[in-house]
C-alpha cells in the first residue's frame, strides 16, 4: 500500500517536470498568484527539479522572477533540448517533399 503511494508521487513529479517543456502548461497556470511574474516557488510547484541557477539564467532583467517573455524564451529553449519528434512526424516530413 505504502509503496504504491510513493510510486505515484514519483510518477507525478516526473510528469510535472516534463510538463514544463510542453505547450500544455501555460504561463497563467504557473503564475498562481496572478502577478504576471513567475517566482522560483511557482516554477517549483510544476517542475521541482528546476535549479535556482537555471531559473536565474533566464531572468533577463535579474528581478528574481520570470516575466512571460522570459518564460517563453526558457520554454522554447527547453523544447529544443527535449525534441518530441516522433517517427511518424519524421515520415510526414519526408512525404511532403
Ligand atoms: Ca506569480
Ligand atoms: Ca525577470
Amino acid at each position: 500500500m505504502k509503496t504504491t503511494v510513493v510510486l505515484s508521487a514519483i510518477a507525478a513529479l516526473g510528469f510535472a517536470g516534463a510538463a514544463l517543456a510542453q505547450d500544455e502548461v501555460q504561463f497563467s497556470d504557473i503564475d498562481t498568484n496572478g502577478d504576471a511574474q513567475l517566482s522560483l516557488e511557482e516554477v517549483h510547484a510544476v517542475s521541482p527539479n528546476v535549479s535556482e541557477i537555471e531559473f536565474t539564467a533566464y531572468d533577463a532583467d535579474a528581478d528574481g522572477s520570470l516575466s512571460e517573455d522570459e518564460y517563453q524564451t526558457w520554454s522554447e529553449y527547453k523544447a529544443d533540448q527535449e525534441p518530441e519528434t516522433t517517427p511518424e512526424a519524421e515520415m510526414d516530413d519526408r512525404q511532403e517533399r
